[in-house]
């Protein structure tokens, strides 16, 4: 575990021979719902992890199994019994918190972004269900890792009155295309690991006692390769769904590389030394 921390609905772990991180929900008897807090924990993890230089991937998982009933699940979304009229409420454990008075709290679409926007690909690595807003997540991140004996695939928010119109439901549209994506929210069936993979939401469904070892396997691949380059296609892949933002995050990424260049440091330097720039020396590239 990070030692900087002291989670109570997450556990956060890196890697020490893997330059990963695993973040993993950890209430199990709930399927892994998320309550504000576990959003706030989960968020402080997210950008703890972006902020380390040395680590290339993250893996988003679910902690199992139920010491209730031994079921797996990688999020079941929300936690309905903290859902108030205005969003999701910090209560009982979290009444200690200076802004437990605040209005209901829908903050997990600020985590989405965050996946979407941390520059290292997220693996969510699904051990058994991913549910309503859990769903959600796993359909955001980067690539999906599922477990081909528990791992179950299921859309509830039209049950609970409640709608991901946003990510969950556009990028998964761009997944699996739009009447298989409109058969998930609308019928709302189970789909095991296979069917997912098959949909084109699922990257691969492997044996549930080789998901762990599959998802370092990845993440070592992963991260054995340019960090720039990873970082500058993931960005690419973003960049024409997620419009004038997904320009605006690819080009900083393309203005710290032009900021590496002598052409980039002759124009900082001229001005630091009060004289023009000098740029005949270099090419207008074609
Ligand atoms: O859509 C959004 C948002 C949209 C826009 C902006 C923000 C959003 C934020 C959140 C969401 C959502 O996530 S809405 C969708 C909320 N989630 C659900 O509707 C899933 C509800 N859970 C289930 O359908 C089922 O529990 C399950 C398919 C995940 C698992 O079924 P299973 O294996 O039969 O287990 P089950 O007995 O139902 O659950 C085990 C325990 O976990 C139960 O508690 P117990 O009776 O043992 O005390 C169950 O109540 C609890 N549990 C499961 N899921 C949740 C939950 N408790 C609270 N909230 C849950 N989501």
């Amino acid at each position: 575990p990070v030692d900087a921390f002291d989670f109570r609905d997450i556990t956060y772990h890196c890697g020490t021979d893997t330059p990963a991180v695993r973040i993993a929900f950890d209430r199990p008897e709930k399927r892994n719902a998320f309550r504000p807090g576990t959003v706030d924990e989960l968020s402080t993890a997210l950008d703890h992890a972006k902020r380390q230089s040395d680590i290339g991937c993250v893996l988003l998982t679910g902690n199992g199994p139920s010491p209730k009933d031994g079921g797996w699940a990688f999020c079941s979304g929300g936690d309905q019994s903290v859902r108030g009229d205005d969003g999701y409420e910090y209560r009982d454990d979290d009444a200690d918190r200076e802004d437990a008075a605040e209005a209901g709290r829908l903050h997990i679409l600020e985590v989405q972004r965050q996946i979407r926007h941390i520059p290292k690909p997220v693996v969510a690595v699904v051990p058994g269900w991913a549910v309503g807003g859990g769903h959600s997540l796993h359909v955001i991140c980067d690539l999906t890792l599922a477990s081909a004996d528990h791992a179950k695939f299921l859309q509830t928010d039209p049950d609970v009155a409640s709608f991901d119109a946003g990510f969950g439901s556009a990028y998964l549209a761009r997944q699996v295309g739009q009447k298989k994506a409109r058969e998930i929210f609308f019928l709302g069936k189970t789909y095991d690991a296979d069917e997912a993979a098959d949909m084109g939401m699922v990257n691969e469904a492997v044996p549930h006692d080789e998901l762990e070892e599959t998802a370092i396997e990845w993440a070592d691949r992963i991260t054995s390769k340019s960090p720039m380059a990873i970082r500058m296609l993931k960005y690419g892949f973003n960049a024409a769904d997620d419009g004038m933002v997904g320009q605006q995050v690819f080009a900083g990424e393309a203005t710290r590389l032009g900021y590496m260049t002598d052409e980039a440091k002759e124009g900082r330097d001229a001005f630091n030394e009060g004289r023009d720039p000098e740029f005949d020396d270099y090419d207008w590239h074609y």
